[in-house]
Parts: structure tokens; sequence; C-alpha cells
């Protein structure tokens, strides 16, 4: 079934200069790049992305580190993007990650994973109109 996906570049893997590594691999797997900006976002835009977390000890930490410094947000389309997006990416915790997946590549550090994905449907519906709806 095709999908729609929210992804986002994050700030560590922007300072680093691996968006376009990242954003090649997505295009090179098969899905369209239906749309792409790079942002900063806002305190209020990354409380409300990250809502679920609220009341985790990591959420302020979270926020800060989304919102300094610029993020490059993606809408991916095709066959199965929710899953198979969260499949490239790899595990949350970049130690776990598998060699090949993007965090198993890029990462070393939970709180600086490099990329974030929709986890399931409704989720990439929320995420698809908070940041380009
Ligand atoms: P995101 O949402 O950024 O794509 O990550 P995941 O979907 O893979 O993982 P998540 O929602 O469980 O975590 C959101 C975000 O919080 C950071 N984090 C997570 C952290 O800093 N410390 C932690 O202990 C955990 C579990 C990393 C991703």
């Amino acid at each position: 079934m095709s999908e729609r996906t929210f992804i986002m570049v994050k700030p560590d893997a922007v300072s680093r200069g691996l968006s376009g590594e990242i954003i090649a691999r997505i295009a090179r797997r098969g899905f369209t790049i239906s749309d792409l900006k790079m942002v900063t976002i806002a305190r209020e835009v990354a409380e409300e992305h990250y809502g679920e977390h609220r009341e985790r000890p990591f959420f302020g930490e979270l926020v800060d580190f989304i919102t300094g410094g610029p993020v490059v947000m993606l809408v991916v389309e095709g066959e199965n993007a929710i899953s198979v997006m969260r499949t490239m990416m790899g595990a949350t915790n970049p130690a776990d990650a598998a060699p090949g997946t993007i965090r198993g590549d890029y990462a070393l550090s939970v709180a600086e994973n490099v990329i974030h994905g929709s986890d399931g449907p409704e989720s990439a519906e929320r995420e698809l109109a908070l940041h380009f709806g």
C-alpha cells in the first residue's frame, strides 16, 4: 500500500553534513520525496511533536536538542513507506542499530540519533499535519 510518512534529519546530522547522504539513501531505495524544507523548529512545535514524551525525564533535553539547530523535514511516499523507513532508520538506540541502517552507520548516542520517522499511520498523519499542514 502506498503511504506517506514524515521524516526529519535531526540537527546533529545536519550540522555534520549528513543530510545529503541520508536523503540520497531514501531516494535510492525508491521512495518519492514529495516535499522538503530546512527549518529551525519553534519550541512550542517541538513540544507538540514530542507530546507523548512530556513526562519523561529526557523531555527537556530532547526539546533543547531538536530546536538547537536546523533540521531537514521530508514528506516520503511509497509502498509501505512508514514501516520501511523505520527499518532503514534502525533501532532508536544506535548501540542496537544494525550496520547498514542509517543510525547503525551514522550514530552512537540515543539522544543524537540522526533521524526521526513516524512510527505508525496515526503519527504520520499527525506529524505531516503539524509540520506540512
Ligand atoms: P524519534 O521519535 O526521534 O524518531 O525516535 P524514535 O521514535 O525512534 O524513539 P522514541 O519515540 O522512543 O524517542 C524519541 C526521541 O527521544 C530521544 N530519547 C529517547 C532520548 O533522548 N533518551 C531516551 O532514553 C530515549 C528512549 C531519542 C528519540
